[in-house]
Parts: structure tokens; C-alpha cells; sequence
């Protein structure tokens, strides 16, 4: 494989960015919100049509770095809103009542590692003293179950969720991103592969609060997700649909208070898994923002 090539496509994911904000200064920004281990940027992009703190809507792609149909689809959802504000009166509805913050690479240095070093690269990069591997699981390491069935103590599992609950500067930037906001009703993080929707809980069978109005909304999401290539998707909650898993993203911010937490599991069911074939890419990518479409509606219509 051609190395360098493959480097110079992940760092244009930066350059696209900071082009996208340039070409858009009224409706596009960067924040970023921290640094990762290895001290590269966590950029978020913020769409937003002014107004201050409006209620807002979090989606993060590639916190597992091998997830990478999950990175381009975040890439494609950029331009995707830039083309279809002002044009399309549903997006155009939804940003004006409320602002989309977007991190496209949510674990940069493990992004890097699958494209120099290990293509099946998922976790962080930061070293565990006393052992000689490598890296937490991001999906493992948030302050919900922590440290519960479902999740590895040991340093060398896929699984392992860290010395500590936020352990992890890729998680505690967007922990504290959360919390200084304070009014996110939204947040979806996208992960690869499946074909699931899943909304909480992960660490306990208990249902959550809001789980019929997640599993309608659901079931309403993966049905336009559907109508456009007939790509089928399961859905429920984590433990019941996928396995039981602790420390999770979404049921970290759902016990903050955010309802329409929600967890993507894109293309496809293993034919080739995280190694999706590049003409997939369009494909996914148009028919989850479906999804993302219905999800966004339904918040900004009960916000
Ligand atoms: O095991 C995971 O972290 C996720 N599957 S993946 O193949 N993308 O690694 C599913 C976990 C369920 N999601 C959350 N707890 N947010
Ligand atoms: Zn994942």
C-alpha cells in the first residue's frame, strides 16, 4: 500500500475543514476542544446561523479509528449541510432553531495509526504503565457503568476501558464540551459496523425514561434510512440489540440529560466489516443522513 498517499487523504480531512469555514464564514466555524494524546487538534465544526447558545445538536464520527466509513460519511454530512442550507426547508428549519456541532476524526491519533502502522487500529494511542500495549477503548471510558460488565480491565483488550472514567483527553475534551454547552438536546455518535440503531442503555437492562418515544423515533429513522438503497437496520436499546457494553458514549450523555441519544452502527453486516469498499462510501453516507435527518427533525419539533 502506498503509505504517504493514504497520509495525505487523512490530512486533507483538516484542510477540507478549514476550507469548508473559509467558503462559509456566515454559517461555518471551528472549535477546538482539546488536544488528543499525541497533541494533535480535536476539531468540532460548528454550523450555526447566529444567535447564542441555541439549543444544539452533537454528531461524532471515528472515535473507533477503524470505523473509517464513519469518518468519510462525517466528511460528506459537512458539505451536505453547507449545499442544502437555504435550500432544503427541512435542514433549513433545523438550523435555524438550532445549531450542529460535527467532529469528523473524534480519535486522530488512532485515525493515523490504521493508516500508517495497523489498518484495525480502534483504540486510543496513549500507553499503560506496566503493561506494553497500547491504548483505551473510547467506547468504554465514559462516567456510565464504569468499569461494569461489558468492558475489559485488562490493557491489552480491545475492550479496556482505561485507568479512570474520562481517562482520556478524546473523551474528557468532548465531557467538558458537553457540559460548558449545556443545552444539547441531540447527540449521535456513529460507529461502523452493523446496521444498527441503538439508543441507551449499554451497562444496565433497566430501561431508560424515554425508551418508546427512542424506539418510535427509531424505527421511524431506519425506515428512511431504508427507502433509498433498501438497506435493512436493527434497532432497540445497546444491551438488548448489540451486547452489553459499559462505559458508553451515549449513556454518558443521556444521563446528562441529553433524551435523543443515539448510536449508529453503519454498513455493513461483515461481508467485508471495517474494510467497507470505497464505492460504499456515497451510499452510506447519503442514506444514514436520512436517519440523522429524521432524529434532527424530531428534536428540533419537541425542543
Ligand atoms: O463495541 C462497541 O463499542 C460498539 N461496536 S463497535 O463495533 N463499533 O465497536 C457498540 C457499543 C454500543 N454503543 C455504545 N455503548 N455507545
Ligand atoms: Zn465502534
Amino acid at each position: 500500500r502506498n503509505i504517504s498517499l493514504s497520509l495525505s487523504l487523512s490530512l486533507q480531512i483538516y484542510a477540507f475543514q478549514d476550507m469548508l469555514v473559509a467558503e462559509n464564514p456566515n454559517l461555518v466555524s471551528k472549535i477546538v476542544i482539546g488536544q488528543s494524546y499525541q497533541g494533535r487538534p480535536l476539531n468540532v465544526l460548528k454550523f450555526s446561523t447566529g444567535g447564542t447558545n441555541k439549543p444544539g445538536i452533537w454528531l461524532d464520527t471515528g472515535i473507533h479509528s477503524r470505523e473509517w466509513v464513519t469518518q468519510a460519511s462525517g466528511t460528506w454530512f459537512a458539505k451536505k449541510i453547507v449545499t442544502d442550507y437555504g435550500r432544503d426547508a427541512a435542514l433549513t428549519a433545523i438550523l435555524d432553531k438550532m445549531d450542529i456541532f460535527l467532529e469528523i476524526v473524534t480519535n486522530p491519533d488512532g485515525y493515523f495509526y490504521t493508516h500508517t502502522s495497523n489498518r484495525m487500529w480502534r483504540k486510543t494511542r496513549k500507553p499503560n504503565p506496566g503493561s506494553s500495549c497500547i491504548g483505551t477503548d473510547p467506547n468504554r471510558n465514559w462516567d456510565a457503568g464504569f468499569g461494569g460488565p461489558g468492558a475489559s480491565d485488562s490493557p491489552c483488550s480491545e475492550t479496556y476501558r482505561g485507568p479512570k472514567a474520562h481517562s482520556e483527553s478524546e473523551v474528557k475534551s468532548i465531557v467538558d464540551f458537553v457540559k460548558s454547552h449545556g443545552n444539547l438536546q441531540a447527540f449521535v455518535s456513529i460507529h461502523s459496523y452493523s446496521q444498527m440503531l441503538l439508543y441507551p442503555y449499554g451497562y444496565t437492562r433497566t430501561p431508560c425514561k424515554d425508551q418508546s418515544e427512542l424506539h418510535n423515533l427509531a424505527r421511524k429513522a431506519i425506515t428512511y434510512l431504508g427507502s433509498l438503497y433498501g438497506t435493512s437496520y436493527r434497532y432497540g436499546s445497546i444491551i438488548n440489540t448489540i451486547y452489553q457494553a459499559s462505559g458508553g458514549t451515549i449513556d454518558w450523555t443521556y444521563n446528562q440529560g441529553i433524551k435523543y441519544s443515539y448510536t449508529f452502527e453503519l454498513r455493513d453486516t461483515g461481508r467485508y466489516g471495517f474494510i467497507l469498499p470505497a464505492n460504499q462510501i456515497l451510499p452510506t453516507a447519503k442514506e444514514t443522513w436520512l436517519a440523522l435527518m429524521a432524529i434532527m427533525e424530531h428534536t428540533k419539533d419537541n425542543t
